[in-house]
C-alpha cells in the first residue's frame, strides 16, 4: 500500500517519516511534493496538508491526521463522504491541556499577577485567602481533553462541572449535557475553559449569550478553536468588568496579527498555540497502530463522525 505523507505542504519531515517507515516495512511511504505526478496512494498521514492533496492523490481513502482536531481537515477540497478521517487521540496532549488549564487557573484564582507587580516595587504584601468556591469551573467538551482537564481541576479541590451533548459520569465533576443542561451550567461557572471542537453547532459559541451567562468576574480560558470565539464580544465583556479576564492559545487568524487588541490587553494573556503538542512518539505509535488495521482490513480507532464533525 503507498501512503503520502503531507505535512504543513512542507517536502521533508525526515524526523516522522523515517520511524513511520521503519514500523511499517509493507508500506511504501513518499512526501507530498507540489505538482508530482499521481503515485497511487490509498492513505495519507497529514498535518495541515496542502489543498491540491486529493486532487493530486485521487485514490486516497483514509486521512490520518497529526493533531486532535478535524476543523481544517474536513473543509480540504475533494474531501468526499467515502473518505475516512482519523484523529489523534490523546497523543499526550491531554495532560498538557490540563496543564496549561491549570496554570490559567491558579494564576487567576490566587492574584499571581498582582504578586508580580509587587515584587517590582519590592512590596512584601499579603493578598486575602481565596476561596475555592468562589472559582468553580466549567469544562466545555468532556472528551479525551476535557475530561483529563475536569479530573486534574478536581483533584485541586476547585468545584468542577463539565458539559457536552452527552452526560458524563466522573467522580467529583458534576456533569451538565446538550441544551437543557447548559444555562445551569453557565450560572454556575465562573471560569469556563473550551476544550470544544470546531462544528458548525459550536463556532461562535463563546459570545456575549452565553459568556454573559457566567458568574460575576468570569474567566475564559480557550484552547480549542479562534473560531469558537466572538473576539468583540470578549472585549465588551471586559470592559463592562463583567468579566475578569481571559488566557487565549487559539485565534480566528493564526499567528494573531501584530495590531490585534488582544495583545496589548491588560487582561488578556495570549499563547501561540501551544496548549498542547502531539508527542512525536506517541503519535507515531498510533498512526502504526491504524495503518497495521488498514492493512488487515479491521476497523481504525479515532474514526471522525462526518454527521458530527468530531
Ligand atoms: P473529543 O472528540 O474527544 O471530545 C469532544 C467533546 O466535545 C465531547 O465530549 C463532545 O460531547 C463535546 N461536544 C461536541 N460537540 C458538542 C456540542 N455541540 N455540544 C456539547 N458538547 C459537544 O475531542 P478532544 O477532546 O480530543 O479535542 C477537543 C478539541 O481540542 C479539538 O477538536 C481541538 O480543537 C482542541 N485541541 C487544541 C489543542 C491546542 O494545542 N490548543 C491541542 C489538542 C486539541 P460527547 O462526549 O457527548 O460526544
Ligand atoms: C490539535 C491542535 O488539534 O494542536 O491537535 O490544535
Amino acid at each position: 500500500m503507498k501512503v503520502i505523507f503531507a505535512y504543513g505542504g512542507q517536502t521533508e519531515t525526515p524526523d516522522w517519516t523515517i520511524p513511520l517507515q521503519q514500523a511499517l516495512p509493507e508500506i511504501e511511504l513518499f512526501h507530498w511534493q507540489p505538482d508530482a505526478p499521481t503515485r497511487g496512494a490509498e492513505a495519507a498521514i497529514v498535518w495541515n496538508p496542502p489543498a491540491d492533496l486529493l486532487r493530486q492523490e485521487p485514490g486516497v481513502r483514509t486521512l490520518l491526521n497529526l493533531g486532535a482536531g478535524v476543523d481544517a481537515l474536513l473543509r480540504l477540497e475533494g474531501l468526499s463522504d467515502d473518505i475516512q478521517v482519523v484523529r489523534l487521540e490523546d497523543a499526550g496532549m491531554a495532560v498538557q491541556m490540563a496543564e496549561y488549564a491549570a496554570h490559567a487557573l491558579v494564576r487567576a484564582a490566587r492574584e499571581f499577577d498582582h504578586y508580580e507587580e509587587f515584587q517590582k516595587t519590592a512590596q512584601w504584601r499579603r493578598l486575602p485567602d481565596i476561596r475555592r468556591r468562589d472559582w468553580p469551573v466549567g469544562v466545555l467538551g468532556m472528551g479525551v481533553m476535557g475530561i483529563k482537564v475536569a479530573q486534574v481541576l478536581a483533584a485541586l479541590d476547585y468545584p468542577v462541572a463539565g458539559w457536552s451533548r452527552s452526560a458524563k459520569s466522573l467522580p467529583g465533576v458534576a456533569s451538565y449535557a446538550g441544551d437543557e443542561g447548559l444555562p445551569a451550567f453557565l450560572a454556575r461557572t465562573r471560569v469556563l475553559v473550551n476544550t470544544l471542537p470546531l462544528t458548525d453547532q459550536t463556532r461562535n459559541f463563546l459570545s456575549r449569550e452565553t459568556l454573559g451567562q457566567l458568574l460575576p468576574g468570569g474567566y475564559l480560558i480557550n484552547m480549542a478553536r479562534g473560531e469558537h470565539l466572538v473576539e468583540e464580544d470578549l472585549l465588551d465583556l471586559l470592559d463592562s468588568g463583567h468579566m475578569g479576564g481571559a488566557t487565549l492559545d487559539v485565534f480566528r487568524t493564526e499567528p494573531l496579527p501584530p495590531d490585534h487588541p488582544f495583545w496589548r490587553h491588560p487582561r488578556i494573556t495570549v499563547t501561540p498555540h501551544i496548549a498542547a503538542a502531539s508527542l512525536r512518539e506517541e503519535s507515531i505509535a498510533q498512526i502504526v497502530r491504524n495503518v497495521g488495521r488498514l492493512l488487515r482490513g479491521e476497523p481504525l480507532s479515532g474514526v471522525v463522525s462526518r454527521r458530527r464533525g468530531y
